[in-house]
C-alpha cells in the first residue's frame, strides 16, 4: 500500500484515506494511492461502500501545482475518476477543510458528497489561469445547475457547506469527515440508495439546454471583472460544453482546453505569483521554527481613513480591536463610517446581515492612549509626520504592555528613527497598510535594525490571519512599493514636458493592465498633497503647480489632470489640461514633441525594475519575487503578468539595461542610468529569478 493512503475495513465499509501533507494535494504518488485503494475496496467482497476521506487539515486542495509543466506520471486523474465514477459499489467523498480544484473534481466523480459545516467547496483554477481539467466543467454544472457553476468555474471563488447542501452539491453536513461519511455510507446501503452518476444526470442543465441566455448571462456577469484575462473566458467555453455537447465529448474538449492554459504564458505568471506570495510569509534571515508570540487583541491608534480600516480589517478576522482616537467626536465619526461600510456591504450580500453588528462588538473604542491596556499588537496610524509618530511611540513605551509589538502604520518614515523613541526597539517594525486598509491586501511588515525575530514573525502571521499578503520590506524612502512608484511618477511628469499628455500615458499603462494610470492616480490621492510637500521642500513642479494653484486637487475639486462629472469618478480629458501644459511649456521654451506609446510603455516600467534591482542590492527586499508581491497586491500589477520583477525577466534585462541607458542620454537623466545589479544580470544573460531559490524561482 502507500504511504500516502491506506484502506480500512468497517465491517461493509472501506473507509479511503489520502494523508499526504500539506493539502493532500493530487501527486502522482496521491493519485496511484486513491486508484489503488478503491481498486482494492472493490475488490474486497466484504465491503459494500466506500468512503473517501482525508487526514490532516484538509480534503484534496487540488492537482499538485508542482507538477505542472512536467512531464505528466500516471495515473491520469481522469482514470482515477473514471474507476471511482464506474465503481458497482457506492463511493462517498467526506469532505473536510478546502475541497478545491481537483479535489472537488474528485469528490463529482463519487455517487455521493458529504461535508463539515466549515468545509469550502471551489474551482478556483482561474485563479492560476486555468481551467478544471478533470471533469468538474462537465460534472459541476450537472451538480448546481449552469448559474452556480459559472460563477464558482469562471469568478474561482469556492462556497461554504451551507450554499453546497442548498445547492445540491452535498447531501448532508456531517460531524468528524471520517465518522461522518461512514455513517452515510450505511443509511446509503440501509436505503439501498442508487449509484448516482453526474455523467448521466441532466436534469439541473435542461432548462439551459432548451434557452441558453440562462448560461450566456451568468457568463457575462462573471467575466465582467476579467479584463485582460484568458482563462475565465476558456473556463466559460468549457462550462459551454456541457450544456451543448454529450458527456464525454465536453470531457475531450475540457481537457484540450486544459492543456492550452496549462502551457500559457499567462497560467505560468499567476502559478508564480501563488508561490511567491507564500515565499513571501518565509522570512529571510529570520531562524527557522521562530514562534510568533500570541496576538488576543490589537489596539489601533487613530480612527481616519487608514486606522478605521486597519480597525476593520481585524474585526472582520474576529479579532478585539480597541480603537484609541484623542477626543470622542473623532472616535464617534470613525466608529459611524465603519459601522456604515459594513451595512452597505451586508446590503449588497456581501457579509451576513448581523455581520455588521457582531463585528462592531468588536470594536472597543476609547479616548487616551493609556488605554492601550493588555494589547498584544499596537498599530498607530495616526498624522503622518515624525513629530506626531515620535511623540506617539514615546507615549506608548510607557502605557504599552511588556512585550507588545508595537507597529506603525507609516508608509514611507523611518522605522528606526521611530523606535529609538521607545526603551524597546526590539518590539519596533512597521505594517504598512495600503488605502483602503480593509480592501487592499498588501502588507509591507518593515523590519528595522533592531526588530526581534518573534516579532516579525507575529506580524506577519496576523496578516495572514486577518487575510492580508505580508511582504516584509527593509528601512528606506518608500520601502519597496512607493520607492518604485516614485521613479514611475518621475518620469511620468517628465513626458508632460516632452509632449505627451496625462490621457496618453494612462491609456498605455491601463492598457498594460494595471487598474488606472498615474495621472488618474494622482487625481484620486489629491494633488495638493505632493504640492504641500514640495512646497515644504522648496521643490517647483511647473506643471502640478500650476494645476494645484488654478484649485485643481483632482476628483476632490471636480477637476485635477482630468475633469470629472458631478458623481462621476470616471477621468475626462479636459482642452483646459492641454492648454495649461502649452502655456507652462511655452513660458519653460520648451517644445511638444511626439512621444510614442512604446516610449511611455517603457518609461514607465523599466525605470521602476531598475530601483527594483537597487531595492535587491541594498537588501531593502530579500527577494526579486518579495518585490512582485508588493506590486500584485499593493498596486494592481496584472497577476497574468506576475509581477515587474518576473515581467522584467520575460522581457530580457539585456533589452532593458540597453533602453535604460539610451534615455538616460537621450533625456539627460543620469537616474535612468541601469543600476549594477542589472547591468550584471544584463552582462551575464541572467534573470532576476536565478537570484532566487524556493518554489517561486
Ligand atoms: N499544489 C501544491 N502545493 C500546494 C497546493 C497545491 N494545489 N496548495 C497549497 N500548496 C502548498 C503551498 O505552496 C504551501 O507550501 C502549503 O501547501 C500550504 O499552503 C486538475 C488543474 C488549500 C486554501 O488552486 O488555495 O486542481 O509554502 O500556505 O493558507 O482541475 O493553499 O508550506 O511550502 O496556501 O492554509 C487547484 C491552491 C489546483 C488551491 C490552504 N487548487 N491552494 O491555504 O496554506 S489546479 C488550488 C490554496 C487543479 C484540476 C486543476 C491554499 C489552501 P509551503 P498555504 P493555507
Amino acid at each position: 500500500m502507500s504511504e500516502v493512503a491506506k484502506l480500512d475495513r468497517h465491517d461493509i465499509v472501506g473507509i479511503v484515506t489520502i494523508d499526504s501533507p500539506p493539502v493532500n494535494a493530487l501527486s502522482a504518488a496521491v493519485r496511484g494511492g486513491i486508484l489503488d485503494n478503491v481498486n482494492a475496496a472493490i475488490a474486497d467482497p466484504a465491503i459494500k461502500a466506500i468512503v473517501l476521506t482525508c487526514g490532516g487539515r484538509t480534503f484534496i486542495a487540488g492537482a499538485d501545482i508542482t507538477e505542472f509543466g512536467k512531464p505528466p506520471k500516471p495515473p491520469a486523474l481522469n482514470d482515477v475518476l473514471s474507476a471511482i465514477e464506474n465503481s458497482p459499489k457506492p463511493v462517498i467523498a467526506a469532505i473536510h477543510g478546502t475541497a478545491l480544484g481537483g479535489g472537488l473534481e474528485v469528490a463529482l466523480a463519487c455517487h455521493y458528497r458529504v461535508a463539515t459545516k466549515e468545509a469550502k467547496l471551489g474551482l478556483p483554477e482561474v485563479k492560476l489561469g486555468l481551467l478544471p481539467g478533470a471533469g468538474g466543467t462537465q460534472r459541476l454544472p450537472r451538480a448546481v445547475g449552469p448559474e452556480l457553476a459559472v460563477k464558482m468555474i469562471v469568478g474561482g471563488d469556492p462556497i461554504g457547506a451551507a450554499e453546497a447542501l442548498k445547492s445540491g452539491l452535498i447531501e448532508e453536513i456531517i460531524e468528524g469527515p471520517a465518522s461522518g461519511g461512514e455513517a452515510f455510507a450505511r443509511k446509503v446501503l440501509a436505503e439501498n440508495r442508487p449509484l448516482r452518476k453526474l455523467r448521466d444526470d441532466e436534469s439541473k442543465i435542461a432548462a439551459a439546454k432548451a434557452d441558453r441566455s440562462i448560461f450566456t448571462n451568468a457568463v457575462a456577469a462573471i467575466t465582467k471583472k476579467s479584463r485582460g484575462l484568458e482563462a475565465p473566458f476558456a473556463a466559460a467555453d468549457a462550462v459551454g460544453y456541457a450544456i451543448d455537447l454529450p458527456f464525454d465529448e465536453g470531457l475531450k474538449k475540457e481537457r484540450e482546453g486544459f492543456l492550452k492554459l496549462v502551457a500559457s504564458d499567462q497560467s505560468k505568471a499567476q502559478r508564480y505569483a501563488f508561490f511567491a506570495e507564500r515565499e513571501a510569509a518565509k522570512i529571510a534571515g529570520v531562524p527557522e521554527g521562530t514562534k510568533g508570540r500570541k496576538v488576543e487583541r490589537v489596539a489601533i491608534i487613530g480612527a481616519g481613513t487608514m486606522g478605521g480600516g486597519i480597525a476593520m480589517s481585524f474585526a472582520n478576522a474576529g479579532v478585539p480591536v480597541t480603537l484609541i482616537e484623542t477626543a470622542e467626536e473623532q472616535l464617534r465619526r470613525g466608529m459611524g463610517i465603519m459601522q456604515k461600510n459594513w451595512e452597505a456591504t451586508a446590503a449588497r450580500g456581501g457579509i451576513p446581515a448581523d455581520a455588521p453588528a457582531k463585528r462592531m462588538a468588536l470594536i472597543n473604542g476609547v479616548v487616551g492612549l493609556e488605554n492601550v491596556g493588555d494589547a498584544d499588537l499596537i498599530i498607530e496610524a495616526v498624522f503622518e509626520t515624525m513629530a506626531v509618530k515620535k511623540e506617539v511611540f514615546g507615549k506608548l513605551d510607557q502605557y504599552a504592555k511588556p512585550g507588545a509589538v508595537l507597529a506603525s502604520n507609516t508608509s514611507y518614515l523611518n522605522i528606526d528613527d521611530i523606535a529609538k523613541q521607545t526603551s524597546r526597539p526590539q518590539d519596533v517594525l512597521g505594517m504598512h497598510f495600503f488605502s483602503p486598509a480593509n480592501v487592499m491586501k498588501l502588507c509591507e511588515i518593515v523590519r528595522a535594525e533592531k526588530t526581534a525575530p518573534d516579532a516579525l514573525v507575529t506580524a506577519v502571521s496576523i496578516a495572514r490571519k486577518i487575510a492580508k499578503v505580508p511582504a516584509v520590506v527593509g528601512v528606506c524612502d518608500g520601502f519597496v512599493g512607493n520607492r518604485m512608484l516614485a521613479q514611475r511618477g518621475k518620469q511620468a511628469e517628465k513626458l508632460l514636458f516632452e509632449g505627451a499628455l496625462p490621457q496618453q500615458v494612462d491609456a498605455v499603462v491601463t492598457k498594460f493592465g494595471m487598474p488606472m494610470g498615474p495621472f488618474a492616480m494622482g487625481d484620486l490621492a489629491g494633488l495638493d498633497i505632493g504640492w504641500r510637500s514640495r512646497k515644504d521642500r522648496g521643490i517647483k513642479s511647473e506643471i502640478a503647480d500650476a494645476l494645484c494653484e488654478a484649485g485643481r486637487f483632482g476628483q476632490k475639486t471636480g477637476k485635477g489632470y482630468y475633469k470629472y462629472e458631478a458623481g462621476s469618478r470616471a477621468p475626462l480629458p479636459d482642452p483646459d489640461v492641454e492648454r495649461l501644459i502649452d502655456e507652462t511649456l511655452a513660458k519653460l521654451g520648451l517644445k511638444r514633441r511626439a512621444v510614442s506609446d512604446e516610449e511611455i510603455l517603457e518609461r514607465m516600467m523599466y525605470p521602476m525594475i531598475n530601483e527594483g534591482a537597487k531595492i535587491l542590492a541594498e537588501g531593502i527586499a530579500a527577494r526579486p519575487s518579495d518585490i512582485d508581491v508588493v506590486w500584485l497586491y499593493g498596486y494592481g500589477w496584472p497577476i497574468y503578468r506576475g509581477g515587474p520583477m518576473y515581467w522584467a525577466d520575460s522581457v530580457g534585462l539585456k533589452h532593458i539595461a540597453e533602453r535604460l541607458a539610451f534615455y538616460a542620454k537621450e533625456t539627460n537623466d543620469p537616474s535612468l542610468e541601469p543600476a549594477p545589479l542589472l547591468k550584471k544580470l544584463a552582462d551575464e544573460g541572467k534573470t532576476f529569478a536565478s537570484l532566487a531559490q524556493g518554489k517561486a524561482a
